[in-house]
């Protein structure tokens, strides 16, 4: 029984550069080395790419994956795409574990790189990576699938500099207050705000343009912030649910969703079984609507003046270190870290070998 390689890609160019570094951390220390060869693909900030050797124990702290050149092979991008050819680290990984966010791989561009050198990778293809990065489109898939969400509106920043008045007076007469903010972009927690008011909607637009071209403005929902986790590529298993309780629920934003101490976790949520099961059969509709496939977050409201649950956000990247959302509620579904980790791999060679027997030609 031949260990299969996994290369953990990770850093990148992104203001999650950070996290990703702590994810990669996290993962590689937890992946079982008796069943899997473990190589670090380090994407340094300025973009080279350097491939490390074999991982074989584990790591004391998370600057050793700040591969160095002296000590490690260069493996560029360009390296990778000659299918035949090794990599510089001396093999061809039977699957790369992407953990990237932002505009340089959670958007399909890095999965769309493996799709062109034929290698397997844990997550979601192209489509789906690349739609679940764009709060506007996800939404009007959502909308097309008659998945609830909140009402939103997406303006241009040209629509913006054009007629700025007319886009504020479409968010009163469709939207209302309060309403939400954001840059179209998920990539990001950055330019997200509350607004309660013409003139907070104003300069709340103007700051979300400093992060992306299109802006979202979503009706703020009052309700529960419910997080559930779904893995699977056709047949489809769901998690525990968890909560998310803040404190000042006022004011939810960057500092109070994500700031230590700011807002608290409970899980299992303690739902009733109509609002779970209700939930269960959504984020499985809203993950097959966006055609993903591995794993994702699905984030909701259940709505306080009925109790329906509608979808907020998709996320295809969740948070993975081993205490983020996405890991915890699968610990309490039974599935440990170092076992979903493993599940998600076997989930991305299965999708791999099913693409492999599609006929390209039509007398292929
Ligand atoms: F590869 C998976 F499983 F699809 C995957 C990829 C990336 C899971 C979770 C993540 N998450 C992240 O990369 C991040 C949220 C830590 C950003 Cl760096």
């Amino acid at each position: 029984n031949e260990k299969k390689t996994v290369a953990v890609l990770y850093g990148g160019k992104s203001t999650e550069y950070e996290i990703s570094l702590l994810t990669a951390f996290s993962v590689i220390n937890a992946i079982d080395l008796e069943k899997y060869r473990v190589l670090p693909v380090y994407i340094r900030q300025d973009g080279r790419w350097i491939a490390g050797g074999e991982i074989n124990g584990k790591l004391a702290y998370k600057d050793q994956l700040l591969l160095k050149e002296d000590t490690t092979v260069e493996a560029a991008a360009e390296h990778w795409l000659a299918p035949s050819a090794p990599t510089s680290a001396g093999t061809r990984p039977d699957i790369v574990f992407p953990l990237l966010h932002g505009p340089n791989g959670e958007d399909g561009t890095v999965q769309g790189l493996f799709e062109l050198l034929n290698i397997a990778y844990v997550g979601s293809g192209v489509a789906g990576s690349s739609v679940g990065m764009d709060k506007v489109l996800m939404k009007d898939v959502f909308a097309a699938h008659n998945i609830p969400g909140p009402n939103y509106l997406s303006i241009s920043r040209f629509e913006w500099e054009n007629d700025a008045p007319s886009m504020i007076l479409k968010v009163k007469n469709s939207i209302g207050y309060p309403c939400f903010v954001k840059p179209a972009n998920g990539g990001s927690s950055v330019g997200i705000s509350k607004c309660v008011s013409e003139t907070e909607l104003s300069s709340a637009i103007t700051d979300a343009f400093l992060y992306d071209t299109k802006v979202i403005i979503e009706e703020g929902i009052s309700g529960r912030e419910v997080e559930i986790g779904v893995i699977g590529n056709h047949d489809l298993s769901v998690s525990v649910p968890g909560e998310i309780i803040t404190k000042n629920a006022a004011f939810y934003d960057y500092q109070s969703k994500y700031q230590e101490g700011e807002s608290t976790l409970v899980i299992p949520a303690d739902l009733s079984d109509k609002v779970k099961a209700e939930l269960e059969e959504t984020a499985k509709r809203a993950f097959t609507a966006l055609n993903l496939s591995g794993l994702a977050r699905v984030d909701v409201f259940v709505r306080e003046k009925d109790q329906r649950v509608i979808v907020n956000e998709v996320n295809t990247m969740p948070g993975f270190t081993q205490f983020s959302m996405f890991p915890l509620l699968w610990q309490h579904t039974g599935l440990p870290y170092q076992r979903l980790i493993e599940k998600l791999i076997d989930l991305g060679i299965e999708k791999h070998n099913e693409k492999q027997q599609i006929h390209y030609r039509i007398d292929g």
